[in-house]
């Protein structure tokens, strides 16, 4: 099992002013901060990133929303990693989400959902590699 995922803090979230809160919750939840950066994606990156939605009724407006501003991808390390974070942000549809997730706290729809993150391990790896060159996360290690 990966001890690693990727979570980003979508444009509605930096445009809210919510990366503080949002990182708080993240680390009192026990993940380490890996790498982290912010970032205006382009329509290229987006599309890439977001490939297994391609066709789906809502990739155009998914790759809008994500080219729309900055947003902050960050690799966090954590045991069960990808399960746990997935568990923190909560499920996709805000208001379905249990009560203290992210994303009850804070996104407005289920377009807009504030926060990425990992689904799988295998995800996770290819997402932090989306974003992070093996040479940053090296170099940036803390531990
Ligand atoms: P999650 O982010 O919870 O893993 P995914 O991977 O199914 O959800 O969807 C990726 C992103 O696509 C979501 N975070 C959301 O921004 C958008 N999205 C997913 N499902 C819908 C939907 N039914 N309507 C509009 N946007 C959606």
């Amino acid at each position: 099992m990966s001890n690693r995922t990727l979570a980003i803090i979508k444009p509605d979230g930096v445009q809210k002013n919510l990366i503080g809160q949002i990182i708080t919750k993240i680390t009192e939840a026990g993940f380490k901060i890996k790498a982290i950066k912010m970032v205006r994606l382009t329509k290229d990156s987006a599309g890439g990133f977001y490939e297994v939605h391609k066709g789906k009724f809502f990739f155009e407006g998914l790759i809008e929303y994500m080219t729309s501003g900055p947003c902050v991808p960050i690799a966090l390390e954590k045991e069960n990693a990808v399960a746990d974070f997935r568990k923190l942000i909560g499920t996709t549809d805000p208001a379905l989400a249990d009560k203290g997730t992210i994303r009850k706290l804070y996104a407005a729809s289920k377009a807009e959902n504030v926060i990425h993150g990992s689904d799988s391990d295998e995800n996770a790896a290819i997402e932090i590699a989306h974003f992070f060159s093996r040479k940053e996360l090296l170099e940036n290690s803390v531990s």
